[in-house]
């Protein structure tokens, strides 16, 4: 793997059996697991994107969405510069609960994070319990973005990861290239393991989102799309 210019973590947040952890492995791997476990403590992966001729890091958390499960939230959260806020299509109550898994998200993260709402397993078409109205309202209302992935049909992962990536590229340049090195990663048992950013980095990153990053007037991505990220954030085909 080439020295990335930029390293972003990024975190998967949603309920118990919507997809996270697959949607980690075919992101990374490309791979799924039909008969998958629920998780216990944090996963970790990473992949590198080019955008703007430079090499970013994805460095992808992923926790149990079960509560008794639950790894550490602080550590977790921290230092975390993008989020996927994850639902499953087919279960409304993963929706419902999203705007708790929101709450939680912006108790423990930087002000700087940007998220993206995903409605997973939109294979499950005739299963669908989420309009995906509602699923855009609710993203709208919150300045997210929004995407439908299949992580067992590999539809839209590769955006939705690069969507975000290049969503804190764009607000984290000046700050977050202070950093230059990748976040520690949660070695096994001690999900708690992790550093934040220098305060420094912090606090330039929250400067430079006043600027105006603009996830707020990203349009929302369209249901099961094919594409790749434009330099906009939307797609093209
Ligand atoms: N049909 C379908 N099934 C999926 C998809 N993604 C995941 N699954 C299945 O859903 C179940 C739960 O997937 P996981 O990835 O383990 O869910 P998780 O969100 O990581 O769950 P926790 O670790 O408990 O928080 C598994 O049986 C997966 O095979 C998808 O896109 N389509
Ligand atoms: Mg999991």
């Amino acid at each position: 793997m080439p020295k990335a210019d930029y390293f972003f973590k990024i975190v998967l947040v949603g309920d118990s059996g919507v997809g996270k952890s697959n949607l980690l492995s075919r992101y990374a791997r490309d791979e799924f697991d039909p008969t998958s476990r629920a998780t216990v403590g944090v996963d970790y992966a990473k992949k590198q994107l080019e955008h703007d001729g430079k090499t970013i890091e994805a460095q992808v958390w992923d926790t149990a969405g079960q509560e008794r499960h639950k790894a550490l939230t602080t550590a977790f959260y921290r230092g975390a510069v993008g989020a996927l806020l994850i639902y499953d299509i087919s279960k409304r109550d993963s929706f419902e609960n999203c705007e708790q898994w929101l709450r939680e998200l912006r108790t423990h993260s930087d002000s700087s994070l940007v998220a993206m709402l995903v409605g997973n397993k939109c294979d499950l078409k005739r299963q669908q319990q989420v309009d995906v109205e509602d699923a855009k309202d609710f993203a709208e209302d919150n300045g997210l973005a929004f995407i439908e992935t299949s992580a067992q049909g590999g539809i839209n992962v590769d955006l939705a990861f690069e969507t975000i990536a290049i969503q804190a590229f764009r607000i984290a340049t000046p700050a977050y290239v202070l950093l230059k090195k990748p976040h520690p990663q949660p070695s096994a048992g001690h999900p708690s393991a992790g550093h934040p950013p220098p305060a420094r980095a912090r606090r330039a990153a929250s400067r430079d989102f006043t600027a105006g990053f603009p996830h707020r007037s990203l349009p929302p991505l369209s249901c099961c799309r094919y594409g790749r990220p434009s330099r906009r954030g939307g797609t093209t085909p």
